[in-house]
């Protein structure tokens, strides 16, 4: 049951596709306080309510004891305290004796103190007066969860192949460095389907242009590196380059599609390219142009992009640099007050992303005119949605890949996100495990973040740690910064734990991605709390370091540094599967309880639930070579039990077909439990 609840006169975000009328009762749960332009919703915690949503966040699972505020932010320094990253998803749910959700959908920033200031005290604050408020009554939060997501629409589909291995790092310069990546990764005998293709492939950093001198025939490169089964998925960024006969540039003065300051000349920023304009992705027109661009790279035979700086994130603007030279100029250097050393360091330190800059510019939503700042949130959901919708029409058969750096709930129907600028630090995997059910639960389900680390200088060990929960996520992409240490998998020593580690993943992907298919057509979860299951085990309520992935299994990740293993606990009796590769594997039935397991460094842990099954195909290295004509099937089952996995070519967009599913079950005969699927079963390992 969804009540909607409108306030002021809000800009359209586009985040919910049902029709729903606005509700003539009073609003449940949420007491208002504040009036006007100042309204907070206000709501008492019970002690033991969980919090859970705002999918790209700081924190855990429970966002209880935190303040969040949704402003898109390029944040490369995410410590505990920020609180604000690259997305915006308003979306809570508080789970306890009563149940509730809430989506503020609100084109501005949002402020959610969830016991930050008062320890059972929810303050949900808009920061403007016009915003629609959803509250989504349920049993579960799991079932107010389904009911969101069905309100916001089916998430982005992406192709099998982007649940292939991918190898990502910003500082590939030309077309020999590619060609020496993908060709360590096969000497290495280690897995790939992609290599990323920075900003550096682009010519003075202009949108949709391939330098000549260090990507000569950039089509027959791209079918090349395609004949080894390799995909090439370049960057996009969102500012585009001031420079004369630039094509980009010149239609996009021409047709007034850049955003304009509040003298009706086009708003200038520092980026990349140096001086840059930004796309007016608030106006269908200029999302349909830009859209059309990709066309130039999708010629080229290029399935997939990644969209980036589209908070949209600056260097500095010309205003913000006079400010700051005129502050220079008057600056008293005979004075005494220390005061005015931290205020220098202020007024030249923050030159990069200024809410004085995002104050300054604005958009035409098709004839009405915003200033940015009230809109700040939709920028980069919106250069998603001009990509994906003119995929549907560049490529109306084909599915191509499509994630996104910014968001705002109702980009994940066109694509999907990566979770920014992390650091190879170990809190980092463990926030990234945290964060995946959270965005899943906005719908966003093609989704990961860059393993090993973007920036400082990965370990052996956290690479290793850091892979195997990414053999998990759908987005499984090693991805780091200029000037770091190389992290691919043959850079950091004897690359055959590497190799073996992203062999699982290979395995694993007829089922990964049967459940992802799943979770995406039937608006649920990839990733699941273990309390969405097992909603009677207190225990299994707080556990956030153990994760559901799929109807069949429970992941445990190793996220600490020097540890021979971890604590697991079993919300039931479970069957333990380490792999040290594919095809090497002990198992153990373990009692429900606490556990100690050991897991080294190099290995992968999983756990396959009662009465449950996982099929597991041969590893291979891309998924070119996948073989889904042979299974073993890994199940612990005292009784008959059957598996349905989704399985179609992985690329056409009829997603529905009644014969996409293929069956695997055990079946009792004469007494004897026996494989029966519609697949050639090589191996049934029964416990
Ligand atoms: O200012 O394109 O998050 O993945 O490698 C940095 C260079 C710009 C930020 C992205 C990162 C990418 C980098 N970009």
């Amino acid at each position: 049951m969804i009540n909607k609840y409108v306030y002021g006169n809000p800009i359209p975000t586009n985040a919910v596709e049902s029709l729903i009328e606005p509700s003539s009762e009073g609003m449940q749960y949420l007491t208002e306080i504040g009036h006007e332009d100042k309204i907070i919703f206000n709501y008492v915690m019970d002690d033991d309510d969980i919090v859970y949503g705002l999918g790209e966040a700081n924190r855990g699972l429970n966002k209880r004891g935190g303040l969040y505020r949704s402003f898109c932010s390029d944040e490369p320094n995410q410590t505990e305290e920020k609180i604000s990253l690259y997305g915006a998803h308003n979306f809570i749910v508080i789970s306890g004796m009563i149940n509730f959700g809430v989506f503020v959908d609100c084109a501005s920033e949002v402020t959610f103190d969830i016991g930050y200031t008062a320890s059972n005290i929810l303050n949900i604050k808009p920061g403007c007066p016009d915003f629609d408020i959803y509250i989504i009554d349920g049993k579960t939060a799991y079932d107010i969860i389904k009911q969101f997501r069905e309100m916001i629409g089916r998430s982005y589909i992406a192709p099998r192949w982007a649940f292939g291995y991918q190898q990502s790092r910003w500082s590939y310069m030309n077309a020999d460095e590619v060609r020496e990546v993908v060709k360590k990764h096969r000497d290495a005998g280690v897995g790939l389907d992609a290599v990323y293709l920075d900003i550096d492939y682009m010519d003075g950093y202009k949108d949709f242009t391939v330098s000549e001198e260090r990507f000569p025939d950039f089509p027959g490169f791209v079918k090349e590196m395609r004949d080894q089964g390799i995909r090439l998925v370049p960057i996009i960024d969102a500012g585009v380059k001031i420079e004369e006969g630039y094509d980009i540039y010149e239609e996009g003065r021409q047709y007034q599609f850049f955003c304009k300051r509040a003298d009706g000349t086009d708003f200038v920023a520092g980026v990349w390219p140096g001086r840059t304009h930004f796309p007016d992705f608030m106006n269908s027109n200029v999302r349909m142009w830009f859209g059309s661009k990709y066309k130039a790279l999708t010629d080229c035979g290029i399935e997939g992009f990644w969209n980036d700086m589209n908070e949209p994130a600056m260097f500095y603007t010309e205003e913000g640099i006079s400010e700051a030279k005129q502050y220079l100029e008057s600056f008293d250097f005979n004075t005494n007050d220390p005061g005015k050393f931290f205020e220098l360091n202020d007024k030249l330190t923050h030159l990069s992303n200024r809410m004085k800059d995002y104050e300054s510019f604005f958009h035409n939503m098709d004839g009405r005119i915003v200033r940015h700042d009230q809109v700040h949130n939709l920028y980069g959901a919106n250069m998603t949605r001009a990509a994906g919708e003119a995929f549907l029409k560049l490529s109306p058969d084909k599915r191509m890949l499509l994630f996104s750096r910014s968001s705002y709930i109702g980009s994940h129907r066109y694509g999907g996100i990566w979770t920014g600028d992390n650091q190879s630090w170990w809190s980092h995997l463990l926030l990234n495990i945290k964060m995946m059910p959270s965005l899943n639960m906005c719908g966003y389900i093609y989704s990961g973040a860059d393993l090993g680390g973007f920036g400082c200088n990965t370990t052996r060990d956290l690479m290793l740690r850091w892979l195997a929960f990414g053999i998990f996520t759908p987005l499984m992409r090693n991805h780091s910064a200029l000037g770091t240490r190389r992290q691919e998998a043959y850079s950091l020593g004897d690359s055959e734990d590497f190799k073996n580690l992203i062999s699982i993943r290979y395995s694993l992907i007829p089922y990964l991605y049967s459940e992802y298919m799943k979770a995406c057509l039937n608006n649920d979860m990839l990733f699941k709390p273990l309390s969405f299951e097992y909603s009677a085990d207190t225990f299994a309520r707080n556990v956030e370091d153990q994760l559901l992935v799929g109807e069949s299994i429970m992941i445990a990740p190793v996220y600490e540094q020097n540890a021979q293993g971890r604590y697991v606990y079993l919300p039931e009796d479970m069957l333990l599967v380490v792999f040290k590769s594919s095809a090497l594997r002990r198992y153990q039935v373990l009692r429900k309880g606490l556990h100690f397991i050991p897991v080294a460094v190099n290995e992968v842990p999983l756990f396959v639930r009662k009465d449950r099954i996982l099929p597991l195909c041969r590893t291979c290295q891309c998924t070119d070579e996948m073989d889904t004509s042979m299974f073993e099937m890994i199940a612990y089952a005292d009784t008959s039990v059957e598996y349905r996995m989704y399985s179609d070519d992985g690329v056409s967009k009829n997603y529905n077909r009644p014969n996409s599913y293929v069956s695997f079950a055990i079946r009792e005969n004469n007494g004897v439990l026996g494989a029966v699927a519609d697949k050639t079963i090589v191996k049934l390992s029964l416990f």
